[in-house]
Parts: structure tokens; C-alpha cells; sequence
């Protein structure tokens, strides 16, 4: 281990301290000396560093020893959610206070681009982002339109409580004065009961443009969209939006319309997917340029899911496989014209209060991990690594347990069913994964608010 600056320091004012002592009262008592300040510089070590060092001891620990892990920035307050501006800046979404900070080389800058009034009760607050860049990283005058969700307090009800939306709202990022302005709405979407399963996460498409935003039940139930029969209208809960990013409109070739005339007229046109709980994550897969995402379940079944246009999940009927429900899909969930049920590709049986999942779009980190899943969870701070398997369908397993594709609790004197897909562990709670432009793996932590970077030791 490198000695921090601190001890540096201390070592160089012990040695200057000596050559004066040495001078002043000569050889015997100097001699004896060499011993104390030998003693006084090397104590620094084994106490807490200044600020901003990190040791090796405290990273949080990866399984594959070719990877090293460093830490970016922290200080960072309860941050849900993170997106590159390019290749040195880096926005990240502090969930109760509302502010947009910037991460730039490295160094967390003070002011932030943004503060926006959120209502930040449990699952409420500043929550979801996303980047979409006229230009390219040389020409940043070009526009760099951003995209965020948050719980917006709109008024006061009769009773004096507050009015909540889920929103998002497109802004126009300033290169020169690092601020963000210029709001125009895109979508208003519902926030109450709450204050549980406001999803958050968005997206653009990376091969079509769209808006892409996941909102859960919002507490509610009781609605078509989350499976009730006779239910609620839809009413846009439970549901995984897909709209155009500058109208926050329908789309005619959105799936559950029927590309019928009234497409635009309908709610349903608006959506990509429902029947969701709640969800933290979304990616596209850069190979097949299918959507997965993460579905929250409620005791049992943390879900990963490809989503195929037109996805019906299955809350609040089924969370995990339906083959271990009595359920049946004819006459047990809501199925809008153009639905489809499927299956999670994956569940881990006890919640594990699962949350981003990141393609890496990059072979940085080696061939093994190119347009492979990583996946976070914030009740463990543990890190999943996936492989997705040849026709990418579905992923592919080391452990035949679990070819049923779920994780399942074993007895104590098994080995746990997730040890072959735990990657990495100790990060408190994750609640973003990003590749980074230079093609590393970037981990967002919620409570210690930090980030670390994923990269490969360079080959000896
Ligand atoms: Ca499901
Ligand atoms: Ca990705
Ligand atoms: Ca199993
Ligand atoms: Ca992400």
C-alpha cells in the first residue's frame, strides 16, 4: 500500500525536524531520535486517511481478480441515478434535495446545475435521467437535450395536503455555465397514494429515439393496468411508457393500439409495456436492440425481464414464473389487444430489492463481459454479472440450479444459489450502472453516495 499524503507529510516534517536536532545537539541524542520520528510518521498509517482517500481495505470486493475497482467521487447525497455528458462529466440525481449535481474529471463540483422541488417521501424525489446529444463530444454547442423524472409538488388539496405528479420534464444543458434550463413538460403522470412505486428510471432508445419511462402501481391496485378484471380504466400506473421525447405523444407503432386510427386518442398508446409492480431498471440490448428491465416483487420475486412489445408482466397476479402459480393467462389477467404474457428470463426468489440493470456496450473489461448484464440490488450492495445466451433470448447458466431460472433459498449447509452470479460485493446499496464513454463500468451508491469505476488491471 502506498503511504496516503498524510503520512508523506508527517514523514518529511519528521525528517527536516531531525536534521535540525542533529545540528543543534549532535550525534547521540540525534540517534536516539531517528527511533522517535521512525515511530511518529509510521502511526498515520494505520489511522483514517484525509478526506478523499480510500483504502484498498474499504473498496468495495469483485470475484474476478483481472478487474480493479477505484473510487470516482463521493459525497454525493442519496443519488438515484446517473448519465455521461461525455467522457469527463458525469450528472447524477440527488433523490430528496433535488439537485443535479456534476461530476467533472472526477472532482464532485459544488453548485449544482439544477435544484428542482421535489416531494422526496420514501420512493418520491428526483429519480430518473437521460442524455440525448445533437452533436458529438467535440461539438457540445450542438444541444444536449436532458431528460428528468421526479415527484413534482403541484398544489395543495382541499384537505391541505400536498398534490403530487410524476414527471418529466426535458431540459437544455449549457456547456459554458454548466446549468440546466429551458423545461418543457413531457409527461404528467400520476403520484398518488403512494409514497411507494414511482419507478423513475428512463431512457432514450438507442435505436429509435423514443422516450422510454417506467412508472409502478403508485400503491394503488385495482386497476386493468396491474391485472384487475373489471377494474380501473388505464390510468397510467404500472406501466412502461413509450412516447416521443419532444411531445411526450403517442406512437402509431406503439404495440397495444393495434395501429388502429384511434391509437392517438387511447392511453394505450402511449405504452410499451404493463402489469409492473415497480422497476429501477432498464437497457437495451445492443446486440438484439431488445429492452430488458428490472421488476421489484413484493416478498418474493425480484424479476429480470426481456421486454417484447406489448409485455404484460402479470402483477398483481403472478410475480416469478407462472408455472408456479395457479394462475392462468386466458382467464386470470387483463389482456389488451396486442398483449402478451411472458415469463421473467430470471427471478431470485427471496426480494433482493433488485434495481439497475447495465449492458456493458464495450469490451473493456474483456470479451466475457462485451453485451453481458451487470445488475444491482440495494438491499445487499451486491453486484450480478450475467451472460446472455447465443440467440439472446434468455441467459445463461454456470449453476444447473438454476436452469428453473430462479434463485432459490437453499438450507445453511448448501452453497447459495446466486454464488456464481455474484460479481462484486460491499457496495452498500447500488442504484445505477453505466459504461462510461471510455467503455468502463460505473457503480452509483445510494447512502454513502459514491462512484466507483470497474476497469482492467493493465496485463503484466
Ligand atoms: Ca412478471
Ligand atoms: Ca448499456
Ligand atoms: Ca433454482
Ligand atoms: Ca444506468
Amino acid at each position: 500500500m502506498q503511504p496516503s499524503r498524510y503520512s508523506w507529510k508527517l514523514l518529511i516534517d519528521a525528517l527536516v525536524f531531525k536534521k535540525k536536532l542533529i545540528a543543534a545537539i549532535g550525534g547521540a541524542v540525534a540517534a536516539t531520535f531517528v527511533l522517535v520520528s521512525f515511530v511518529v510518521w509510521t502511526l498515520p498509517t494505520s489511522e483514517p486517511g484525509p478526506p478523499g482517500s480510500m483504502d484498498a481495505q474499504d473498496l468495495p470486493k469483485l470475484n474476478d481478480d483481472s478487474l480493479s475497482i477505484e473510487l470516482v467521487a463521493e459525497g454525493l447525497e442519496f443519488p438515484t441515478s446517473m448519465a455521461f455528458l461525455d467522457v469527463g462529466n458525469i450528472l447524477v440525481l440527488q433523490k430528496n434535495d433535488g439537485e443535479v449535481r456534476l461530476v467533472s474529471n472526477d472532482q464532485l463540483l459544488v453548485p449544482p446545475v439544477i435544484q428542482i422541488k421535489v416531494a422526496n417521501e420514501v420512493e418520491r424525489g428526483l429519480l430518473g435521467i437521460a442524455i440525448a446529444k445533437s452533436g458529438d463530444d467535440t461539438n457540445q454547442s450542438a444541444g444536449t437535450d436532458v431528460f428528468l423524472y421526479f415527484t413534482e409538488i403541484v398544489g395543495e388539496s382541499e384537505g391541505g395536503s400536498e398534490k403530487l405528479r410524476n414527471r418529466v420534464y426535458k431540459y437544455q444543458y449549457d456547456w459554458e455555465k454548466r446549468i440546466l434550463s429551458d423545461p418543457v413538460r413531457i409527461l404528467d403522470l400520476p403520484g398518488d397514494p403512494g409514497p411507494f412505486h414511482n419507478g423513475g428510471k428512463i431512457t432514450i432508445g438507442p435505436f429509435d429515439g423514443r422516450l422510454y419511462a417506467v412508472i409502478g402501481d403508485t400503491n394503488a391496485g385495482g386497476g386493468m393496468l396491474d391485472n384487475e378484471i373489471g377494474g380501473r380504466q388505464p390510468d397510467d400506473k404500472s406501466v412502461i411508457f413509450r412516447v416521443d421525447r419532444d411531445t411526450g405523444m403517442p406512437l402509431e407503432d406503439n404495440p397495444l393500439t393495434g395501429n388502429r386510427s384511434g391509437y392517438a386518442d387511447s392511453k394505450l398508446g402511449r405504452y410499451y409495456a404493463y402489469g409492473i409492480r415497480n422497476g429501477f431498471g432498464m437497457d437495451f440490448d445492443p446486440v438484439s436492440h431488445a429492452l430488458w428491465m428490472t421488476e421489484n416483487g413484493p416478498e418474493t420475486y425480484d424479476e429480470i425481464n426481456i421486454v417484447k412489445p406489448g409485455l404484460n408482466s402479470g402483477w398483481h397476479k403472478v410475480t416469478g414464473p407462472i408455472g408456479r402459480t395457479n394462475v392462468t393467462i386466458g382467464s386470470d389477467l387483463v389482456m389488451f389487444e396486442g398483449a402478451r404474457y411472458e415469463d421473467p428470463v430470471f427471478s431470485w426468489y427471496t426480494t433482493i430489492g433488485v434495481t439497475e440493470l447495465e449492458f456493458l456496450d464495450s469490451n473493456m473489461l474483456g470479451d466475457k463481459y462485451a453485451n453481458n448484464i451487470f445488475v444491482g440490488d440495494i438491499n445487499n450492495g451486491n453486484l450480478y454479472f450475467f451472460e446472455v445466451n447465443e440467440n439472446r433470448t434468455g441467459l445463461r447458466f454456470q449453476d444447473s440450479r438454476l436452469n428453473d431460472l430462479v434463485a432459490d433459498p437453499v438450507p445453511d449447509d448448501s452453497p447459495s444459489e446466486i454464488s456464481t452470479i455474484l460479481f462484486g460485493t460491499g457496495f452498500g446499496r447500488i442504484t445505477d450502472l453505466e459504461t462510461g464513454p471510455d467503455g468502463m463500468l460505473y457503480v452509483l451508491t445510494y447512502e454513502d453516495g459514491k462512484i466507483y469505476r470497474i476497469s482492467k488491471k493493465p496485463s503484466a
